[in-house]
């Protein structure tokens, strides 16, 4: 919990590999390349939700491909260190490009007079919406508070420091200011084959909101939070984590808690996915995981 957004633990993720990478001592290819996937397995144990993570790894341990058979089977320890510093690099440097490039798209709907909300803390939604004020437009915020950490904290800190008007709000208070509401611009942990967003708790109840309201609803994403396994029949787990985020259980004999940290939003309540590419409509998932899939199917975790 350190290190929190989707695309930041990713990066975290990549970096990690490229450090393990530079300090690691193999006596052979194999033992170097087993030691990087272990790694690389830990590294993936430490968040269950967000797909980032493991779409990071995995652009990452490309760097080890040099080693697959008729495919330089040769490459010798030093050859595979670069390998993966570089492939983790790479990831870095595309995963920022993407976060900036998916702003230019985003804040091209942003009208001057236009008032956002969003939820919790992302980095790409606070992008979008930056992009536009940078743009010299004037805009406003509502930032809901993200029950139980709190994190639309850090939002409003952000967005008060990029000089943007920008008004905290309780989750609940969601529907009351939808009203006064042009657009919602949410993040994404992950994305599913079948266009549905995973994002912190409490997103699907402010689209639900967006939905009536008939307030345009857009979910940031890059390509790489996008799921690949989900297109294989698989659900995408979502963190239960400790009732002391919530409340004292010691306080509340006989109260059993639920923390569940991420939930579910219909791709039926989603105007457009934004991503470095551009505007897709959710049904349009499925092409990026393919995509995702052509570039990454023959690495392994
Ligand atoms: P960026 C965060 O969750 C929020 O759910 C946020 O919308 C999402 O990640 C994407 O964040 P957590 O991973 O990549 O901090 O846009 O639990 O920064």
């Amino acid at each position: 919990m350190r290190i929190r957004g989707a695309g930041r633990i990713a990066r975290a993720a990549a970096e990690a590999l490229m450090e393990h990478a530079k300090l690691v001592e193999a006596e052979s290819p194999e033992e170097f390349r087993q030691t990087m996937l272990e790694a690389a397995r830990h590294l993936l144990a430490t968040r269950p939700t967000a797909v980032s993570l493991k779409n990071g790894l995995l652009h990452s341990l490309k760097g080890l491909k040099i080693q697959l058979p008729g495919d330089g089977a040769s490459a010798d320890v030093e050859a595979l260190r670069t390998g993966m510093i570089e492939a983790a690099d790479r990831f870095i440097a595309f995963s920022n490009g993407a976060v900036a490039a998916l702003a230019e798209h985003g804040s091209k709907r942003i009208k001057d007079g236009f008032t956002m909300m969003t939820i919790c803390n992302s980095s790409a939604a606070v992008g979008v919406i930056t992009k536009a004020h940078r743009d010299g437009k004037k805009i406003k915020v509502y930032a809901c508070e993200t029950r139980p950490k709190r994190q639309g904290l850090i939002t409003v800190r952000e967005l008060a420091a990029a000089g943007i008007d920008v008004t905290l709000i309780v989750d609940s208070a969601a529907r009351t200011y939808m009203k006064q509401t042009d657009l919602v611009f949410v993040g994404a942990d992950t994305v599913t084959a079948q266009g549905n967003v995973v994002n912190k708790i409490g997103t699907s109840q402010v689209a639900l909101c967006a939905q009536e309201a008939r307030v345009p609803f857009f979910v940031c994403a890059e390509s790489y939070k996008f799921s690949m396994d989900t297109l294989e029949g698989d659900l995408v787990e979502i963190e239960e984590r400790e009732p002391e985020e919530i409340a004292d259980p010691s306080d509340f004999p006989g109260v059993k808690f639920g923390n569940p940290v991420f939930d579910i939003t219909p791709a039926k309540y989603i105007n457009a996915i934004i991503t470095e590419s551009g505007l897709i409509p959710p049904q349009g998932a499925y092409d990026v995981v393919k995509t995702l899939k052509e570039e990454l199917d023959d690495t392994q975790l």
